[in-house]
Protein backbone atom coordinates (compact mmCIF):
# COMPACT_ATOMS: atom_id res chain seq x y z
CA UNK A 1 0.00 0.00 0.00
CA UNK A 2 1.26 3.62 -0.90
CA UNK A 3 2.18 6.41 1.81
CA UNK A 4 -0.60 8.26 0.71
CA UNK A 5 -3.43 5.46 0.39
CA UNK A 6 -2.00 4.34 4.17
CA UNK A 7 -2.53 7.69 5.11
CA UNK A 8 -5.76 8.52 4.04
CA UNK A 9 -7.36 4.78 5.36
CA UNK A 10 -5.68 5.68 8.78
CA UNK A 11 -7.69 8.86 8.88
CA UNK A 12 -10.54 6.89 7.18
CA UNK A 13 -10.59 4.32 10.36
CA UNK A 14 -9.83 7.22 13.36
CA UNK A 15 -12.55 9.25 12.03
CA UNK A 16 -14.01 12.45 12.71
CA UNK A 17 -11.45 15.62 13.77
CA UNK A 18 -9.09 13.35 15.10
CA UNK A 19 -8.14 11.13 11.64
CA UNK A 20 -8.39 14.78 9.80
CA UNK A 21 -5.81 16.51 12.17
CA UNK A 22 -3.45 13.08 11.35
CA UNK A 23 -3.57 13.98 7.49
CA UNK A 24 -0.47 16.23 5.94
CA UNK A 25 -2.09 19.42 4.84
CA UNK A 26 -2.59 18.79 0.97
CA UNK A 27 -4.62 15.67 2.35
CA UNK A 28 -7.66 17.45 4.41
CA UNK A 29 -10.20 17.67 1.87
CA UNK A 30 -11.28 21.38 3.74
CA UNK A 31 -7.77 23.30 3.89
CA UNK A 32 -7.45 25.11 0.59
CA UNK A 33 -4.04 25.50 -0.04
CA UNK A 34 -3.08 29.27 0.06
CA UNK A 35 -1.05 30.05 -3.13
CA UNK A 36 1.29 32.43 -3.12
CA UNK A 37 0.25 35.06 -5.41
CA UNK A 38 -3.42 34.89 -7.09
CA UNK A 39 -2.53 36.41 -10.33
CA UNK A 40 -4.19 38.70 -12.62
CA UNK A 41 -3.02 40.39 -15.92
CA UNK A 42 -6.46 41.84 -16.15
CA UNK A 43 -6.06 43.48 -13.02
CA UNK A 44 -9.12 42.40 -11.42
CA UNK A 45 -10.77 39.37 -10.07
CA UNK A 46 -13.79 38.49 -12.14
CA UNK A 47 -17.05 37.71 -9.92
CA UNK A 48 -18.78 35.16 -11.92
CA UNK A 49 -22.37 34.16 -11.01
CA UNK A 50 -22.43 30.17 -11.04
CA UNK A 51 -26.33 30.56 -11.95
CA UNK A 52 -25.39 32.58 -15.53
CA UNK A 53 -21.91 30.94 -16.22
CA UNK A 54 -21.81 29.43 -19.51
CA UNK A 55 -18.92 27.78 -21.35
CA UNK A 56 -18.76 28.29 -24.68
CA UNK A 57 -17.12 25.79 -26.87
CA UNK A 58 -16.83 26.89 -30.68
CA UNK A 59 -14.11 27.18 -33.19
CA UNK A 60 -13.61 23.43 -35.55
CA UNK A 61 -15.64 21.16 -34.02
CA UNK A 62 -19.03 19.32 -34.79
CA UNK A 63 -20.92 22.02 -33.50
CA UNK A 64 -20.92 24.65 -30.96
CA UNK A 65 -21.67 24.11 -27.46
CA UNK A 66 -22.49 25.45 -24.00
CA UNK A 67 -21.73 24.04 -20.88
CA UNK A 68 -23.61 25.48 -18.10
CA UNK A 69 -22.03 25.00 -14.39
CA UNK A 70 -24.06 22.15 -13.06
CA UNK A 71 -23.66 20.08 -17.11
CA UNK A 72 -19.44 20.98 -15.74
CA UNK A 73 -19.75 19.50 -12.16
CA UNK A 74 -21.29 16.17 -13.61
CA UNK A 75 -18.39 15.42 -15.57
CA UNK A 76 -15.97 17.04 -12.96
CA UNK A 77 -15.07 13.52 -11.19
CA UNK A 78 -11.09 13.15 -11.88
CA UNK A 79 -9.02 13.60 -9.05
CA UNK A 80 -5.39 14.89 -9.50
CA UNK A 81 -2.80 15.83 -6.80
CA UNK A 82 0.04 18.04 -8.44
CA UNK A 83 2.27 20.69 -7.39
CA UNK A 84 2.08 23.95 -9.17
CA UNK A 85 4.68 25.20 -10.42
CA UNK A 86 4.92 29.49 -11.31
CA UNK A 87 7.98 30.47 -13.28
CA UNK A 88 8.86 33.08 -10.94
CA UNK A 89 9.70 30.75 -8.87
CA UNK A 90 7.17 29.37 -6.33
CA UNK A 91 5.79 26.21 -5.99
CA UNK A 92 2.73 24.68 -3.94
CA UNK A 93 3.07 21.15 -3.22
CA UNK A 94 0.55 18.42 -3.77
CA UNK A 95 -2.33 20.70 -4.77
CA UNK A 96 -5.44 18.55 -4.40
CA UNK A 97 -7.25 19.12 -7.24
CA UNK A 98 -10.84 17.61 -9.14
CA UNK A 99 -11.79 18.43 -12.68
CA UNK A 100 -12.71 16.96 -15.89
CA UNK A 101 -10.34 15.08 -18.29
CA UNK A 102 -9.31 17.44 -20.57
CA UNK A 103 -9.44 14.69 -23.35
CA UNK A 104 -12.65 13.20 -22.22
CA UNK A 105 -14.37 16.96 -22.94
CA UNK A 106 -12.51 17.10 -26.06
CA UNK A 107 -13.83 13.68 -26.89
CA UNK A 108 -16.90 15.12 -26.46
CA UNK A 109 -16.92 17.84 -28.58
CA UNK A 110 -15.38 15.91 -31.88
CA UNK A 111 -12.70 18.14 -33.31
CA UNK A 112 -12.62 18.30 -37.01
CA UNK A 113 -9.57 16.85 -38.72
CA UNK A 114 -8.82 20.55 -39.44
CA UNK A 115 -8.44 21.41 -35.66
CA UNK A 116 -5.01 21.32 -34.10
CA UNK A 117 -4.82 24.12 -30.89
CA UNK A 118 -7.42 24.19 -28.10
CA UNK A 119 -7.29 28.05 -27.15
CA UNK A 120 -9.09 28.94 -23.38
CA UNK A 121 -10.10 32.57 -22.59
CA UNK A 122 -10.37 33.37 -19.55
CA UNK A 123 -13.29 35.64 -18.63
CA UNK A 124 -11.35 38.66 -17.39
CA UNK A 125 -11.56 39.16 -21.37
CA UNK A 126 -7.53 39.47 -21.61
CA UNK A 127 -6.05 36.27 -20.63
CA UNK A 128 -5.57 33.66 -22.93
CA UNK A 129 -3.62 30.67 -24.06
CA UNK A 130 -3.90 27.51 -25.78
CA UNK A 131 -2.13 23.86 -26.37
CA UNK A 132 -1.54 21.62 -28.90
CA UNK A 133 -4.26 18.69 -29.28
CA UNK A 134 -1.71 16.41 -28.12
CA UNK A 135 -0.57 18.30 -25.16
CA UNK A 136 -4.00 18.87 -24.27
CA UNK A 137 -4.47 15.16 -24.16
CA UNK A 138 -1.68 15.24 -22.17
CA UNK A 139 -3.01 12.93 -18.83
CA UNK A 140 -3.43 15.05 -15.78
CA UNK A 141 -4.33 17.99 -18.16
CA UNK A 142 -7.89 18.69 -16.61
CA UNK A 143 -10.52 21.62 -16.50
CA UNK A 144 -10.40 21.87 -12.21
CA UNK A 145 -13.93 22.69 -10.88
CA UNK A 146 -12.51 21.66 -6.95
CA UNK A 147 -9.92 22.52 -5.07
CA UNK A 148 -9.14 20.47 -1.58
CA UNK A 149 -12.73 19.17 -1.76
CA UNK A 150 -14.55 22.60 -2.53
CA UNK A 151 -15.08 24.83 -5.51
CA UNK A 152 -11.87 27.33 -6.71
CA UNK A 153 -11.52 30.27 -5.08
CA UNK A 154 -12.44 33.38 -6.90
CA UNK A 155 -9.02 34.82 -6.78
CA UNK A 156 -8.21 30.21 -8.15
CA UNK A 157 -10.39 30.91 -11.08
CA UNK A 158 -13.64 30.30 -10.08
CA UNK A 159 -16.17 28.58 -11.18
CA UNK A 160 -13.46 26.75 -13.78
CA UNK A 161 -9.47 26.60 -14.47
CA UNK A 162 -7.47 25.05 -17.38
CA UNK A 163 -4.89 22.54 -15.04
CA UNK A 164 -1.53 21.17 -16.85
CA UNK A 165 0.49 20.42 -13.83
CA UNK A 166 3.83 19.44 -16.34
CA UNK A 167 3.84 23.16 -17.30
CA UNK A 168 4.49 25.94 -15.62
CA UNK A 169 1.45 27.80 -14.48
CA UNK A 170 0.96 30.59 -16.84
CA UNK A 171 -0.66 27.93 -18.91
CA UNK A 172 -2.89 27.55 -16.44
CA UNK A 173 -5.82 30.00 -17.67
CA UNK A 174 -8.24 30.78 -14.57
CA UNK A 175 -11.71 31.97 -15.24
CA UNK A 176 -12.12 30.16 -18.38
CA UNK A 177 -15.42 30.99 -20.28
CA UNK A 178 -14.85 29.99 -23.68
CA UNK A 179 -12.53 27.28 -25.53
CA UNK A 180 -11.89 27.29 -29.53
CA UNK A 181 -10.18 24.30 -31.36
CA UNK A 182 -8.28 26.41 -34.09
CA UNK A 183 -6.21 25.54 -36.89
CA UNK A 184 -3.23 28.24 -35.82
CA UNK A 185 -1.98 28.59 -32.50
CA UNK A 186 -2.74 32.78 -31.60
CA UNK A 187 -0.51 34.41 -29.29
CA UNK A 188 -0.81 33.74 -25.75
CA UNK A 189 -0.71 36.15 -22.66
CA UNK A 190 2.38 35.34 -21.54
CA UNK A 191 3.96 34.53 -25.42
CA UNK A 192 3.89 38.23 -26.02
CA UNK A 193 6.26 38.70 -23.22
CA UNK A 194 8.29 36.10 -24.24
CA UNK A 195 7.79 33.28 -22.82
CA UNK A 196 7.57 29.84 -24.13
CA UNK A 197 4.33 28.10 -25.75
CA UNK A 198 5.60 24.88 -24.57
CA UNK A 199 6.30 25.87 -20.71
CA UNK A 200 7.27 22.51 -19.37
CA UNK A 201 8.86 22.39 -16.42
CA UNK A 202 12.50 21.68 -16.50
CA UNK A 203 14.37 20.32 -13.57
CA UNK A 204 17.18 22.47 -12.47
CA UNK A 205 15.57 25.40 -14.43
CA UNK A 206 15.79 29.05 -13.35
CA UNK A 207 13.12 31.43 -14.31
CA UNK A 208 15.43 34.73 -14.64
CA UNK A 209 17.12 31.86 -17.54
CA UNK A 210 13.88 33.49 -19.94
CA UNK A 211 14.72 37.29 -18.79
N1 LIG B 1 -6.98 34.60 -16.31
C1 LIG B 1 -5.74 34.46 -15.77
N2 LIG B 1 -5.24 33.21 -15.62
C2 LIG B 1 -4.01 33.03 -15.07
C3 LIG B 1 -3.22 34.15 -14.68
C4 LIG B 1 -3.79 35.45 -14.84
O1 LIG B 1 -3.18 36.49 -14.49
N3 LIG B 1 -5.05 35.57 -15.37
N4 LIG B 1 -1.95 33.96 -14.18
C5 LIG B 1 -1.29 32.68 -14.53
C6 LIG B 1 -0.08 32.44 -13.75
S1 LIG B 1 1.32 33.23 -14.25
C7 LIG B 1 -0.02 31.52 -12.76
S2 LIG B 1 1.41 31.10 -11.99
C8 LIG B 1 -1.25 30.89 -12.25
C9 LIG B 1 -1.38 31.26 -10.79
O2 LIG B 1 -2.49 30.65 -10.23
P1 LIG B 1 -3.13 31.38 -8.97
O3 LIG B 1 -3.43 32.78 -9.38
O4 LIG B 1 -4.33 30.55 -8.64
O5 LIG B 1 -2.09 31.36 -7.89
O6 LIG B 1 -2.42 31.30 -12.94
C10 LIG B 1 -2.25 31.52 -14.33
N5 LIG B 1 -3.53 31.78 -14.93
MO1 LIG C 1 3.04 32.31 -13.01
Amino acid sequence: MQRRDFLLRSARLAGGVAGALLLPAWARADTIPVFPEYYTYAGFYPQIDPQHYQLQCGGLIAKPRNFALAELYQRSVLPEVRSFHCVTGWTVANVHWRGIRLADFLAELRPLDSARFVVFHSADGVYVDSLSLDQARAPGVILATHIAGQPLLRKGGFPLRLLVPQMYGYKSVKWVDRIDLLADRPEGTWERDGYPSNAYIKKGFSWSDLL
